[in-house]
């Protein structure tokens, strides 16, 4: 009798422990799943934040297209409603229910049309020192022997022989590399092409904190004349051996300045310290542009969507589309 009360008892007791351990598991199970209910909700949340962005962001990436299409005068100037696309910026805080865009517009124009160094197998030798020049500012702090090599190399890399420009770099140099490849022999397709280049390092490509980096000065975009109404302030000291940052900072403000005729580009003659200076006709022989690139990034409290492209304005086309 006192055995069976026992066993009663141990019954109980294991009845009591598998009761316990189901509701242990249970509830377990239960935590696991408002855990993952909770990762998936905020996980859904997220993609939903992102596409609602990438759209914020393309309606200031078509926004910055309307500018540019509106902007309808013989010539183009940083006064162009296109070239203050932070006015758009910052009207975009109230168009959406979440976010808004920064929308950034840079003339290509502006820039230095690598493709046009070289025709064929013919050096163009104004773009060939312009874009020398550029490399020699101190900014880039590369001697004149690097700024030449990177420069022969990119010759090298576009013209269609084998043969060495210079300092420069062919097929025999590139089929050593960790990655054998050969020179490309024809135009570049886009800017990051420069990377696969000889002497092209990404600190030279893109910058950093110090240095600039020379994928914002060149394009391969553009009919070998310069925007001088739109050049980034490093591009026009490089347009003369004798354009000094000071001098360039005065053009700036010349061109900025409401009022100044900018519709023949020998404006920068009526400049003092200018008058003397000699900017090759060919290289600033016009002042309207037609390509354009265009970099939108929709912001919200804690997330971005960026698109970059760049425009044809007229006839209108979107050549390049990137989203980030
Ligand atoms: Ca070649």
């Amino acid at each position: 009798m006192k055995s069976c009360k026992n066993r009663f008892r141990n019954n109980k007791g294991a009845a009591l422990i598998t009761v316990i351990l189901i509701i242990s598991i249970l509830v377990a199970a239960a935590l696991e799943l408002n855990r993952a209910s909770r990762a998936d909700v905020y996980y859904a949340a997220n993609i939903g934040d992102g596409i609602k962005l990438t759209y914020v962001a393309k309606s200031g990436f078509y926004g910055a297209a309307a500018l540019l299409i509106n902007s309808k005068g013989d010539y183009d100037t940083l006064r162009d409603s296109w070239a203050k696309a932070e006015i758009l910026s910052a009207q975009s805080k109230g168009y959406f229910p979440t976010g808004n865009f920064i929308v950034k517009v840079e003339d290509e124009k502006g820039k230095i049309p690598l493709n046009k160094l070289v025709d064929g197998n013919v050096v163009n030798p104004d773009i060939r020192d312009l874009l020398l020049r550029l490399l020699s500012l101190p900014e880039f702090d590369l001697n004149k022997n690097k700024a030449g090599e990177i420069v022969d190399a990119i010759i090298d890399w576009i013209d269609e022989n084998g043969d060495i420009t210079g300092s420069g770099a062919e097929g025999a140099f590139y089929s050593t590399q960790a990655f054998p490849h050969t020179a490309k022999n024809a135009p570049l397709d886009c800017i990051k092409e420069l990377l696969m280049i000889r002497g092209i390092s990404s600190e030279i490509y893109a910058g950093t904190k110090e240095k600039p980096g020379l994928a914002q000065y060149v394009t391969i975009y553009g009919t070998g004349a310069i925007n001088i109404n739109t050049a980034p302030k490093m591009v026009l000291r490089a347009l003369s051996d004798t354009i000094s940052a000071e001098l360039a900072d005065k053009m700036d403000e010349y061109r900025k300045a409401d009022g100044n005729d900018l519709s023949s580009p020998l404006w920068y003659k009526k400049i003092s310290g200018l008058e003397n200076v000699l900017i090759k006709p060919e290289l600033i022989e016009n002042v309207k542009s037609n390509y354009f690139k265009i970099d939108s990034t929709g912001v919200s409290d804690n997330m971005e969507q960026t698109i970059s492209g760049v425009i044809r304005r007229s006839p209108f086309q979107i050549l390049s589309w990137r989203q980030d």
